[in-house]
């Protein structure tokens, strides 16, 4: 337990560069320690000032490869990094080769950059709530370029990088027929498509592919970013300085075009969102431990007694005082059908 003081306290060493403070306050978010709340709080006039890119793509695509070589090309440039990776098996938390993680050991070195690896089990409050709580303490941390990595699957994934500035998508050759269904749904959120082990055949083959489904789609952008679809070799950090130069400029079009704002908006509508819904959820589930209605109602409905939508609709008069559950009429009954 930690009170408003050492809340205070850890907020201060994290904003006078302390990485042990920073540390704590994310291992405090992951374990949805309550205190954490004040010093998010604390946090919040020091945060704004990062550009968040997204790395999401398939397993194995070389994502974390990219994400590594792209901090060392941007500590070039005199930019500070923070890297969080949402991912069990990156090699950020030890699941990949050897070399990776040796190479990953010498930019964590680096007092430039920050990383950290999140699990995606056991946030109360939402994978993606936590990941953008770590990459706020990372943009108060004074990181210019907060890096992102998911692994391109589910909707948690794609709820993070809905929260970035730029989002880059890391695909590979050879993904056969497949590829058809992955990309449909990366089309809608790649600012950049970054084709990885173009030493491999079919590089060329996966580039035409992903401009032609672009092209065949072009309502989202056709009157601004067109993405752009780059070749790179990570493992050679080839292709990374125009990949680094593409997200630069993404961040220049976005403020240029006043696109900016709108990406903003919705970043800023998701956070609140979530911590709304966070707070709600439980609210509403503490007094539903209070009340000791849900046993009751658990017992009803397996005796078949009442339907779950009703007992929901009880459940939350009886916390509320209210009815909430809109399906049903005034009495709170389905209409009965009229008999002939
Ligand atoms: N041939 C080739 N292999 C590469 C290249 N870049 C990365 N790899 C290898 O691909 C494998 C996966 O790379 P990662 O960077 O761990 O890929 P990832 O997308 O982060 O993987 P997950 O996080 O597990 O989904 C590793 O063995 C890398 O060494 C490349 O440019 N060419
Ligand atoms: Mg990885």
């Amino acid at each position: 337990m930690i009170f408003f003081g050492e809340s205070m306290e850890l907020v201060d060493r994290l904003l006078a560069g302390d990485r042990r403070a920073v540390a704590r306050l994310i291992s405090m978010i992951e374990n949805s320690e309550p205190e954490a709340i004040t010093a998010m709080s604390l946090l919040y006039e020091h945060t704004g000032n990062a550009h968040i890119v997204g790395i999401t793509g398939p397993p194995g695509a070389g994502k974390s490869t990219v994400v590594e070589k792209l901090a060392i090309h941007a500590r070039t440039k005199g930019k500070t990094v923070g890297i969080i990776a949402v991912d069990p098996s990156s090699p950020f938390t030890g699941g990949a080769l050897l070399g990776d993680r040796v190479r990953m050991q010498s930019v964590s070195t680096d007092p430039g950059v920050f990383i950290r690896s999140m699990s995606t089990r056991g946030h109360l409050g939402g994978v993606a709530k936590a990941t953008n709580d770590a990459v706020r303490i990372l943009d108060a941390f004074k990181k210019d370029i907060i890096m992102v990595e998911t692994v391109g699957a589910g909707q948690s994934e794609v709820d993070i990088v809905k929260t970035a500035h730029t989002t880059v998508i890391v695909e590979m050759p050879g993904l056969g027929d497949d590829i058809q269904a992955i990309k449909a749904g990366i089309l809608e959120i790649g600012d950049i498509f970054a084709v990885n082990k173009a030493d491999r055949d079919g590089v060329e083959r996966t580039m035409t592919e992903l401009n032609t489904m672009l092209d065949l789609n072009p309502t989202r952008y056709e009157n601004g970013w067109r993405p752009p679809v780059i070749s790179v070799i990570a493992r050679e950090s080839k292709g990374i300085e125009e990949l680094y130069n593409k997200i630069i400029e993404h961040m220049e079009y976005l403020r240029s075009s006043g696109e900016y704002s709108s990406v903003q908006h919705v970043r800023y509508q998701e956070d609140f969102m979530d911590i709304l819904k966070q707070n709600l959820t439980t609210y509403i589930l503490n007094k539903v431990i209070d009340k000791g209605k849900f046993d009751e109602l658990v017992e009803q409905l397996m005796q078949h007694n009442i339907d779950p939508y009703r007992a929901t609709d009880d459940m939350l008069k009886s916390i509320l005082g209210e009815a909430i559950c809109l399906d049903m009429n005034e009495k709170g009954k389905k209409p009965k059908k009229d008999k002939k």
